[in-house]
């Protein structure tokens, strides 16, 4: 049997759902901008890529060395190409203006380059997010791209993926008809289609919290947990089991492969924030994935797809994974 490579699944869309072709490059260099920082995590303490920068990022995070290594990759690697009229990303307060010197395009490049960075000194799976938009018309206008250019609900992102740096480095891809996922062939260097439809179950027994923060949750998390801990005794009748990675991105492989719910409330350490995670560059590309792949996501009350950004690094709360369980913790916040 031929294997399908991920240059020749976007051609084939390109053929049978008019992909422009200017997204399939631009999704086919991210790949391959995620193949280069696949390599620089794989080499660990050899590459002298582990440990801090000694700097924070706009959100007052300390930066890790490969934090910086992984944003740098993804500008240099799209910057050129004259596919893109902007890039953001959570190691950057401000939108990355494309260089004078290069071409401008029509899409917007919004990413994590590296989720879960407090995992990579313990060699646990990290991953790359990402999200595309489309330029809004500037009508004409010249100078620096402004953030309100990025302000677009995630239900106008045109693809949305993430890389997984795990035991396997997976490449999971959605332009908006399905979700597929790829494998990275080392030896050939090219991603090979492997999940060909891939689907979140309705229904699950798994879920994934950070318990530790359970003093700090609203009364409809604290409720809605209560109850999977109770088990077949308690008023949902099941034996749930718990998983928590602390990388997003390998929460939502999981999920993705096995279905289950994932939820990181918004909680009262730092009231004025309404979550910890970042709509963007996290919630929307993987609520993305997860609804193309039949689930659901919300933030306790409203679809995340639908949310409106007012600002770049907004944070969010997520509730995503299968659907009934999605349904059932957001019915509780209209309770
Ligand atoms: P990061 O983008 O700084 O790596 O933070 C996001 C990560 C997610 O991958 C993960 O789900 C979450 O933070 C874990 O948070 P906590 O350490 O509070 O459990
Ligand atoms: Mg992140």
């Amino acid at each position: 049997m031929s294997r399908v490579t991920l240059s020749r699944y976007l051609i084939e869309q390109t053929r049978s759902h008019n992909t422009p072709a200017d997204l399939r490059f631009l999704i086919e260099v991210v790949a391959r901008a995620c193949k280069e920082i696949s390599h620089a995590v794989s080499k660990g303490a050899l590459g002298g890529v582990l440990g801090s920068m000694g700097t924070e990022n706009v959100q007052g995070e300390v930066q890790k060395k490969l934090d910086v290594i992984s944003n740098e990759i993804l500008l240099e690697a799209n910057e050129w190409g004259g596919h893109l009229a902007g890039m953001a990303s959570e190691e950057m307060d401000n939108a990355y203006q494309i260089p004078g010197k290069y071409p401008k395009g029509a899409y917007l490049l919004v990413f994590d380059p590296l989720d879960g960075s407090s995992n990579i000194d313990v060699n646990v799976s990290v991953g790359t997010i990402f999200s595309v938009l489309r330029c809004p018309d500037r009508n004409g206008a010249e100078g620096d791209l402004g953030e309100e250019a990025f302000l677009q609900p995630g239900t106008e992102q045109v693809a949305a993926g993430y890389a997984i740096y795990g035991p396997q480095t997976m490449l999971m891809l959605t332009l908006g008809d399905g979700v597929k996922g790829f494998t990275l062939d080392r030896e050939m260097g090219s991603f090979v289609l492997t999940h060909d439809n891939i689907r979140v179950p309705e229904s699950t027994a798994e879920f994934a919290i950070n318990m530790s923060n359970q003093r700090h949750w609203e009364a409809p998390v604290k409720r809605y947990v209560s109850e999977l801990l109770a088990g077949k005794e308690g008023p949902l009748g099941k034996n749930y089991n718990m998983r928590w990675i602390a990388s997003m991105v390998a929460d939502v492989h999981r999920i993705l492969t096995r279905g289950g719910l994932f939820m990181y409330p918004r909680d009262a350490r730092e009231p004025e924030k309404p979550g910890k995670l970042r709509l963007m560059y996290e919630a929307n590309p993987m609520s993305m994935l997860i609804e193309q792949a039949g689930g659901a996501a919300t933030n306790g009350t409203q679809r995340i797809l639908d949310i409106q950004p007012t600002s770049l690094h907004q944070r969010v709360a997520v509730f995503l994974g299968s659907k009934e369980e999605v349904e059932r913790v957001t019915a509780y916040h209209q309770d």
